[in-house]
């Protein structure tokens, strides 16, 4: 393809490779925004803490001077990746798929070495960057086929397959998710 009809099929928003688009100027959200990353990005697509409409990061004292935000179909549409974990609410294997982190991370243009996650209760827990693409974590945006509800687990949970690792298969079940915010809305990507 001739450079010049390549960038017209981006203008036009018809660009058919999934990459390609990491690499665009990010777009503002035009759905609700369901995951704020902030901190040291450089694909920001908002400006900063609004201290009239963003009550609940307000509340949870969040602050940022830019951001990038992803709706549901931002983040459907990344590359998704299926996991097995068992679950600990009912000690069964549960069907989860969405982007690696590192691939939501890599959208935002992050380099850092760790991040703060934060859920909507106002579970804060931190990981470092390797130990996010080491357990290969996922934001999922579907268990067992469905997208989860604001309420239940969701609407995005930062998990992985404990299943998988030696060392987090020996613990007890409910020892393996710690790190595992349900109701994922914020992370702060930091040095
Ligand atoms: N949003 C949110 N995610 C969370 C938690 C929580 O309190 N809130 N607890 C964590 C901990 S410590 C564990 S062991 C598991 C199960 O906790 P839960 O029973 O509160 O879901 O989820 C993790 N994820
Ligand atoms: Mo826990």
């Amino acid at each position: 393809m001739k450079k010049r009809h390549f960038l017209g099929a981006l203008a036009a928003g018809s660009a058919s490779l999934p990459l390609a688009g990491l690499a665009q100027p990010a777009k503002a959200s035009t759905g609700p925004v369901l995951l704020t990353v902030t901190g040291r990005i450089s694909q920001a697509n908002r400006g900063p803490l609004d201290p009239v409409l963003d009550q609940m990061m307000a509340k949870q004292k969040l602050a940022f001077d830019k951001a990038r935000t992803f709706d549901f179909a931002e983040l459907a549409g990344l590359p998704a990746v299926t996991i097995e974990p068992t679950l600990e609410y009912d000690q069964k294997r549960h069907v989860l798929a969405g982007p690696l982190l590192a691939t939501v991370l890599q959208a935002c243009g992050a380099t850092g070495s760790k991040l703060a996650m934060r859920a909507i209760d106002g579970y804060a827990p931190a990981i470092s960057l390797a130990d996010a693409q080491r357990y290969r974590f996922i934001v999922a945006t579907h268990l067992d086929g469905r997208p989860m509800p604001l309420g239940g687990l969701g609407p995005l949970w930062a998990i992985y397959e404990a299943d998988k690792f030696p060392e987090m298969a020996a613990k007890p079940v409910d020892q393996r998710f710690a790190l595992c915010p349900w109701g994922l809305y914020h992370i702060d990507v930091q040095a």
